[in-house]
C-alpha cells in the first residue's frame, strides 16, 4: 500500500494550493489503493527526525511504497505512472515526452510562477529589499539539505554517477563565483568531483571552440 504524505495542518494561506494534491489527484486517476499520512506543519512535523530521513528538503509531498521512498511530486507522479502503467505510454520516446513535460512544469513554469507568489507575498515598496534577504535564505536551505543528503556519498541519486549529478552541478555551476557554497563542505568537494570529470573537461573545451572564446574565460 502507498502511503502519501501530506498535508493535515498548515497556515492558512497555505490550504488548498500545495502539492500533496497533485499526488493524490494522479493516485486518484491510477487507481492505486493508497492512505494519507496527515502532517502538521504548525506544529514543525515536517521538520522532525523521522521526517527528515524520508523527505530530502523536508517538504511535502513524499511518498513511501512498502519502503520505496519518493519526493518530489513529478517524480511521484512518473513513478505513480509507471507502476500502474497508466497515464504514460509504454514506448521509451512517448515517456520522455511526458517527463519532458513534467520536468518543464516544476522547472521552467514552476520555478517561474513561485516568484511570483514571493513577490505577491511582499509590499510592494520593500519587495526588492524582502526579496534580496528571503532569496538567499531559501537558497541556503536547498544547499543546507544538499549537503545533508551527501553525508557518506559520493553521487546525489545513487552509487553511480547518473545524469541526476549532470542537472545537479549544472544548476550549481551557477553559483560557483558566489561563495554560496563555501559554508558547504561536501557540497562543494561534490561539485568538484561533478565538474572535474573528463567529459565536463571536453564539453567545455568544445563549447569554448563552438563558441570562439577561450576556456579559462568559461570556468
Ligand atoms: N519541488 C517540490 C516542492 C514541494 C513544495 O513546495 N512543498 C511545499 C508545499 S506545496 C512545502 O512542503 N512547504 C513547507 C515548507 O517548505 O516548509 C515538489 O515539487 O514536490
Amino acid at each position: 500500500m502507498i502511503t502519501l504524505y501530506g498535508f493535515g495542518k498548515i497556515f492558512p494561506e497555505g490550504v488548498g494550493e500545495t502539492k500533496d494534491m497533485w499526488v493524490q489527484w494522479a493516485l486518484e486517476e491510477t487507481g492505486l489503493p493508497y492512505r494519507v499520512h496527515a502532517l502538521d506543519h504548525s506544529a514543525g512535523e515536517l521538520d522532525s527526525e523521522a521526517y527528515s530521513r524520508i523527505s530530502p528538503f523536508r517538504q511535502v509531498p513524499v511518498i513511501d511504497d512498502e519502503g520505496f521512498v519518493v519526493a518530489e511530486s513529478a517524480a511521484i507522479v512518473l513513478y505513480l505512472a509507471e507502476k500502474s502503467g497508466t497515464l504514460i505510454p509504454h514506448d521509451v520516446q512517448g515517456r520522455t515526452r511526458v517527463m519532458q513535460w513534467c520536468v518543464g512544469a516544476v522547472g521552467t513554469v514552476g520555478a517561474t510562477l513561485m516568484c511570483l507568489d514571493f513577490i505577491g507575498m511582499f509590499d510592494s515598496e520593500k519587495a526588492a529589499t524582502q526579496l534580496q534577504e528571503e532569496v538567499p535564505k531559501l537558497a541556503g536551505r536547498w544547499l543546507g539539505h544538499l549537503e545533508r543528503r551527501l553525508e557518506g556519498r559520493e553521487w546525489i541519486a545513487c552509487a553511480q554517477f547518473t545524469v541526476a549529478d549532470v542537472m545537479m552541478a549544472g544548476e550549481l555551476r551557477s553559483i560557483r563565483k558566489t561563495g554560496l557554497m563555501e559554508p558547504f563542505p561536501r557540497l562543494k568537494a561534490y561539485y568538484e568531483r561533478c565538474v572535474n570529470r573528463p567529459a565536463w573537461q571536453r564539453t567545455l573545451t568544445l563549447y569554448a571552440e563552438r563558441l570562439g572564446v577561450s576556456v579559462h574565460d568559461i570556468r
